[in-house]
């Protein structure tokens, strides 16, 4: 069997990434297209033999690649950012073939971005620093010191938007990657790979892992060489981690789930506010920060309703590939049976569906809003990652606030309001690591970016990446050089 794969027209490699050569393993897995659940190739099924081989790969890298000065650590940043460029169309199919998001959001939008990831942390780290200070006449210096071998491990639902977020970062702050994609989308951190050794990434710097996460995930995240875990996915996974962890006391982020709210206030632009509500289908559903639940003020929710569905109705679901298309696949025939038994129990239990609520033919769902679901239950509790939303109505702004935060997730919440007063009094009560006034998913890289309760652990962004990536340490220094006892 061939180890590299054609996709849409890409040659990829299906083996790993470690110390600068391709690596298989003796088995592999399927990777299937969500478009069409057709078999897009058989990917290296990694063990903890080649997790520990990446592993040891990035500890041999690391002391020189810490030590390569800033400025050609960020000149290489932008090389791998010149090389994603190139490349926007290639990977943009491929990511979309691969899980079945927009192929018009991918070339505009997210492979843009994706090169963005590399500029900015390459910029940012040339202007990182703490002024030093005194102490009675004693200097301190604060000095940004590379951590060591990272493991990154990332999900299936913005594959190398996710991976990139953190692999940039990781790399600029001077460690070494082990990247671990998910292995229902393991293609573009491959081409990943490709586009970083071109750029004249050193060997052993970013080393990729195929595989699934049940089988080579502890040899990563126990390993006592891994200096920093960084992980986006489910709660269930992050525990493990977390308990795997432990012995090492290995430093964890930890970016996860979501069950975010839209309050619609009456004061709201009614139009802004359909738009708001209806732009969470994206990706079909499957985005951490999408806000699930609709929570409208009493007075507006018939009309805000009956806005809603006529503007859902209008939304083309088919192909990721079509230019006309909104709404794709997704990823798996798992999630979709997942998505369908959310929905299912929900109608169970007295939730009536206002608009979609069935399969459609292949991997697709069409896009649902539930009403008559009580704060309590399952499917305002727990994340679907599907088009599948719910709408709950409230009479005063603290009824509003409490149902906001009555979720054991807080990740994000999205108000729609005309009152600024109204927008800063709530934000202030909400709890949520990310809070849009009158929009939605405007995401600068310098922002903090994370979640409280069960969304998350930590912040990374800007400055908080760095201060997740590296190991900071004081210097202090006497007076003029020497001890003044
Ligand atoms: O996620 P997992 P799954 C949520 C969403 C979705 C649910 C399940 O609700 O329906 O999670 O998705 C790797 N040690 N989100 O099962 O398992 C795995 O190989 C180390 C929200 O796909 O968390 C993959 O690379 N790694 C979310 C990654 O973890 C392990 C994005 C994510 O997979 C591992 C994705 C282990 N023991 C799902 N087991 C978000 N926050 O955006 C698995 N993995």
């Amino acid at each position: 069997m061939s180890d590299l794969i054609t996709v849409a027209g890409v040659s990829v490699d299906t083996r790993h990434w470690i110390g600068g050569r391709r690596v298989a393993s003796a088995d592999t897995f399927a990777d299937l297209s969500p478009i069409d659940e057709s078999v897009l190739g058989e990917i290296a099924r990694g063990t903890p033999v080649e997790a520990a081989a990446a592993v040891a790969a990035a500890k041999a890298a690391f002391p020189g690649w810490a030590a390569t000065p800033r400025a050609e650590r960020a000149r290489i940043l932008h090389a791998i950012a010149d090389g994603v460029e190139k490349r926007i169309e290639e990977l943009a199919i491929v990511e979309t073939t691969d899980n079945g998001a927009l192929l018009r959001s991918h070339r505009r939008g997210v492979m843009p971005r994706v090169a963005h990831n590399f500029r900015f942390f390459a910029d940012w780290l040339l202007r990182l620093d703490h002024e030093d200070f005194e102490t009675r006449g004693h200097t301190n210096h604060v000095s940004w010191d590379p951590a060591g071998p990272s493991v990154l491990i990332t999900p299936w639902n913005a594959p190398l938007m996710l991976a990139t977020w953190k692999v940039a970062p990781a790399l600029a702050a001077g460690n070494t990657v082990i990247l671990k994609p998910a292995e229902w989308s393991p293609l573009t951190a491959s081409l990943l790979a490709d586009i970083a050794a071109q750029a004249g990434l050193p060997a052993g710097v970013l080393n990729v892992v195929q595989g699934y996460g049940a089988e080579i995930g502890d040899a990563l995240t126990s390993h006592p060489d891994a200096r920093r875990i960084s992980f986006t996915g489910s709660v269930p996974t992050a525990r493990r981690i977390a308990a795997s962890a432990a012995p090492n006391l290995t430093p964890l982020s930890l970016e996860l789930g979501g069950k975010s709210p839209l309050l619609v206030f009456a004061d709201a632009d009614m139009d802004l506010a359909v738009d708001l509500a209806v732009e969470q289908y994206d990706n079909a559903g499957q985005v951490c920060l999408a806000a699930t639940r609709i929570l409208v003020e009493e007075p507006v929710a018939e009309e805000f309703t009956r806005r809603f569905v006529e503007k859902t109705a209008r939304l083309k679901q088919g192909d990721p590939r079509e230019e006309a298309t909104d709404i794709g696949p997704s990823i798996h025939s798992r999630q979709l049976e997942k998505i369908d038994g959310f929905v299912r129990r929900a109608v169970e239990t007295g939730a009536r569906v206002v608009i979609g609520g069935y399969r459609k033919e292949g991997q697709y769902y069409a896009p649902t809003l539930l009403t008559d679901v009580a704060q309590d239950s399952e499917i305002v509790q727990e994340e679907v990652f599907g088009p599948v939303l719910t709408l709950q109505t409230f009479a005063t702004e603290e009824e509003a606030v409490h149902l906001a935060n009555g979720t054991r997730f807080g990740l994000a919440a999205t108000l729609a309001t005309g009152d600024h007063e109204r927008a800063e009094r709530v934000s202030a009560q909400l709890v949520a690591g990310t809070v849009w006034v009158n929009c939605f998913f405007v995401r600068d890289l310098q922002a903090p970016f994370g979640g409280s309760r069960l969304s998350g652990v930590g912040r990374e962004g800007g400055t908080w990446s760095f201060d997740f990536y590296c190991d900071l340490k004081n210097t202090v220094t006497a007076p003029n050089g020497w001890n003044n006892h």
